[in-house]
């Protein structure tokens, strides 16, 4: 048997549910976009969720997998609120309980946040009071309307008793002064039992009307509303405060892009990466906004001389420019979380010369402003390679979205291990004193890049005519450099490819080889030799604890 009244109380805890999350985007707008329950309870979730969940995440829904996270938070919340707005209707101290339960979520989430302060719970708690009021009006009187509008005539409700009204229970007492309390003598019979009736003027359509009134109004004010929060919280971004700076010139210039470093072949990766289309990896829900008026940096723990930086203070010390290939330990083989800039900043070993490292200080650990830690080792700071604390990407202040106002840059380590974002902190500790994010999770506490090459043209689905065929793509060691790459058909003998020129060894390079191609199905495979004649090995491994190792394998057929 169809019944009306549980498809009305589900609408009435959904639209509970978003009157709850509108007020409190509309409340986070004032305490910040970290405070917004769902990107504080989503934040948990990535911070909390096992290592197979997560990979499961990344691999199903690649770098989507934040908007999928929101998403699937967004409808279980649906669901959860349909289900209450369900036992809200038997009992309101059930549903108000629930969102309690909600609320506490929200304000535990909210309030571990790094750099969280008690503000921070607001959202979470109006909106939960927004909420309960919003149910509370809806369900407080009797719920028993008209059919269901979109159901098909013959599913109307026979005796037009509401499933969930209680036959013996009291009737439920009608709210008050509330929007969706039924008007005295209305729909509500005496004896807690709805009076239906399909003529379309009958006092049953009547509240019906109002209550899908109301929950059309209440959507209204909720979506203007969470729209309005989110866009003055834009507002309060630091786009403008970006766009307002004016990088000096470094005292020491990158070398300039050789000719030929770029084959220009189409599907090729560029040898400079645009801002635009550089990956982004990170753990923030919502990228975090920091005042460059505001940023300091604090460098501290085993050190002799600690020290405090200003923006300002770090613009005017000698700049240098350096284009540096990043690569990700989550990288598959084959994979584009990679990508190559040139990055403007202070050289890191300067400053640690200043702050002067204690012994045992053989860890620098990077900390972001959301609480974020990378550790490196120090040793590798200072032994002369390029390391930075970068202002600079590609001739424009840092994008926000990679690091702004300033981040770390070290080549040859992953990102994970050395390139901290929206940088806050380089403390000296030990690696056997503290573990960085990544570690108890799972992935290695050293991270040095893994010899990779990747095919680029032609691609599986290319179908390239037979005769000569451009095979072509990138290799990278960086720190190390590529000394030789090769590749092979078919499992055949390894050919050499042509290595383009580049800027350093800390950069990839574009390498071609050109394939008599033969029709029907082929495989190529590629392999690197880095400048210390290492080979790339061919053992597969995935990317966990230290970065994917095996050869890029294509599949392609000449027609
Ligand atoms: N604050 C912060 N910095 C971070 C991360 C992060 O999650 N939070 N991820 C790191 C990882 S795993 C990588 S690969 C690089 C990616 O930098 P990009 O997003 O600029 O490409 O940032 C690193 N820096
Ligand atoms: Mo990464």
């Amino acid at each position: 048997m169809s019944s009306t009244t549980p498809r009305y109380a589900a609408l009435a805890g959904v639209t509970a549910a978003a009157a709850a999350i509108g007020s409190a985007e509309l409340v986070a707008a004032l305490t910040g976009p970290r405070s917004s329950p769902l990107v504080a309870v989503g934040g948990l979730v990535v911070d909390t969720a096992p290592e197979p969940v997560k990979q499961l995440g990344i691999a199903l829904f690649g770098t989507y997998d934040k908007i999928a996270l929101l998403v699937g938070t967004a409808l279980l919340l649906g669901g959860f609120a349909a289900l209450l707005g369900v036992l809200a209707v038997r009992r309101l101290l059930i549903g108000l309980v629930g969102i309690g339960a909600f609320a506490a979520l929200g304000v535990m989430a909210a309030l571990t946040r790094a750099g969280a302060d008690v503000a921070d719970a607001l959202p979470s708690l109006i909106g939960a009071a927004v909420g309960g009021l919003t149910l509370w009006a809806f369900v407080a009187g009797p719920l028993e309307l008209d059919p269901w509008p979109w159901s098909s005539p013959g599913a109307a409700p026979a005796a037009g008793v509401g499933a969930y009204s209680e036959p013996t229970g009291p009737p439920a007492s009608p709210a008050p002064g509330s929007a969706a309390s039924p008007a005295p003598g209305s729909a509500a019979s005496p004896a807690g039992r709805s009076v239906v009736s399909r003529a379309g003027g009958s006092v049953a359509a009547d509240s019906r009307r109002r209550f899908l009134g109301g929950v059309g109004v209440v959507l209204g004010v909720a979506a203007v509303g969470g729209v309005a929060g989110r866009w003055l919280a834009g507002r309060r971004g630091v786009s403008a405060a970006r766009e307002a700076i004016t990088l000096p010139a470094p005292v020491s210039a990158a070398r300039p892009v050789p000719a030929g470093a770029d084959l220009g072949t189409p599907n090729l990766a560029s040898y400079v990466t645009s801002n635009k289309s550089f990956y982004r990896i990170d753990t923030a829900l919502v990228v975090p906004q920091v005042d460059p008026q505001t940023w300091r940096l604090r460098i501290h723990g085993r050190v002799r001389n600690p020290m405090t930086l200003s923006y300002a203070d770090l613009l005017a010390r000698p700049l240098v420019e350096r284009y540096v290939t990043l690569a990700c330990v989550s990288n598959e083989v084959g994979g584009n979380l990679i990508g190559n800039a040139r990055w403007l900043g202070v050289p890191i070993q300067e400053l640690l010369d200043e702050v002067g490292p204690l012994p045992g200080a053989d860890q620098v650990v990077g900390r972001s402003v959301d609480g974020w830690t990378c550790g490196t080792p120090t040793a590798v700071l200072r032994d002369g390679r390029d390391a930075l604390l970068a202002v600079g990407m590609n001739g424009e202040p840092l994008p926000v979205a990679h690091g702004f106002p300033v981040r770390m840059v070290v080549p040859g380590l992953y990102g994970y291990v050395s390139a901290c974002k929206w940088i806050t902190e380089l403390e000296l500790t030990s690696f056997a004193d503290f573990d960085a994010y990544w570690v108890p999770r799972g992935w290695s506490a050293q991270g040095p890049v893994k010899t990779q090459s990747r095919i680029d043209t032609p691609r599986p689905r290319n179908r390239p005519a037979a005769g000569p065929v451009m095979v072509a793509g990138v290799a990278w060691a960086q720190h190390r450099g590529i000394a030789r790459v090769e590749v092979r058909v078919d499992g055949g003998p390894w050919q050499q490819a042509e290595l383009a020129p580049t800027v350093s060894v800390d950069t990839w390079v574009q390498w071609s080889w050109r394939w008599e191609a033969t029709p029907g199905e082929h495989t190529l495979q590629v392999r690197a030799t880095d400048r210390t004649g290492e080979t790339q090995t061919g053992r597969e491994q995935g990317v966990a604890p230290d970065g994917a190792t095996g050869w890029h394998t294509v599949t392609v057929t000449v027609t």
